[in-house]
């Protein structure tokens, strides 16, 4: 990486951030802490608790609400068990981690609690989470790519479990880079087991219920074509991260919607193959701007959160989404 500042004495990034990680550990290993990331919890947000936890002996790892089906399937077969974060009181831990997540739209629990480190990989939002100390490198495709190398000792478990998060996270790879290649292969190596049983886990033949959500978030879709792009909008009534992500096997653009009643809120999944020259983070945070809510991620997948019903945002993603394009 280059340094532009021009000084060549400039320590490498990776060294720096691991002596953060390391300062953490000094000052906290023995803390009661909470280990926690964001909401709807995938299987980096998962593997890389379950990594974190492991080397701090008093913390216990909490689920801000729920899992993505893969994420609970690993966390069963593993054992791995976490506790409800709205039944934790934070008058009685020294103070939180929060992992694969530093905005307050995915982790609206943050304000509660006195947070000790961030390690994400996302792009640093409107709503960030301030933290003691925060570690952010967003050119890694995981967050387990990130502990996969700040970690002072992995066992085979957190190996396992981070090289099957880094092949979720990279969506088998296809936003990796080189160095995911490196850090996976050191992960079979430690774990002791094949790819093909990681590769499993990372990608679980899904129940009826996700193909049937599936299907129908195809059967409601509504095409548009916008600078030679094919933009699909569909209104789901869950499983829109899901969804928009297996239509994006198809389309060039998704922005999948789903309406939150007890908010008054509609949450939009986008996503965008990688041709596509638009960054839908932009988008998302345009959209949040025009109806008051959060919205961030990646260039390629995004999502945010509306005050507004889910047909008026949709149509707003494709009027901002058309004027960048
Ligand atoms: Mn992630």
């Amino acid at each position: 990486m280059n340094h532009p500042n021009g000084d060549s004495s400039a320590e490498n990034p990776l060294g720096k951030k691991r002596r953060e990680f390391l300062a953490f550990l000094e000052k906290y290993r023995n803390s009661k802490l909470v280990v926690s990331s964001h909401a709807n919890m995938d299987l980096d947000a998962l593997c890389t608790v379950y990594a974190m936890k492991s080397l701090l002996p008093n913390a216990v790892m909490a689920l801000p609400d729920k899992m993505e089906a893969p994420a609970e399937a690993f966390a069963e077969k593993m054992g791995m068990e976490l506790v409800k974060l709205e039944e934790l009181d934070p008058a009685e831990y020294e103070g939180l981690v929060l992992l694969d997540c530093s905005t307050s739209v995915l982790f609206e629990e943050g304000k509660k609690w006195d947070i000790k480190l961030i390690v994400d990989h996302h792009h640093k939002s409107e709503n960030n989470i301030d933290a003691e100390i925060t570690i952010r490198d967003d050119a890694a495709p995981s967050a387990a790519e990130m502990l996969g190398e700040l970690l002072p000792e992995i066992s085979p478990e957190v190996a396992y479990a981070l090289g099957v998060a880094i092949i979720s996270d990279t969506a088998r790879f296809k936003n990796g880079r080189g160095h995911t290649f490196e850090v996976l292969a050191k992960m079979i190596s430690i774990s002791g087991k094949g790819y093909r049983r990681m590769l499993d886990d990372a990608e679980p033949e899904m129940g009826a219920e996700y193909k049937i959500a599936v299907l129908e978030g195809f059967r409601k879709v509504k095409i548009s074509v916008h600078g030679g792009y094919v933009v699909a909008t569909t209104v789901v009534p869950s499983h829109e991260s899901l969804i928009s992500s297996s239509i994006s096997e198809f389309a060039d653009v998704v922005f999948a919607a789903k309406w939150k009643n007890e908010i008054n809120e509609t949450r939009i999944s986008s996503r965008a193959r990688k041709q596509v020259p638009v960054r839908l983070n932009e988008v998302m945070k345009e959209l949040a701007e025009e109806f008051g809510g959060g919205g961030g991620g990646h260039a390629k997948a995004a999502g945010c959160s509306a005050k507004a019903r889910p047909a008026e945002t949709l149509d707003k993603c494709i009027e901002i989404f058309s004027r960048k394009v």
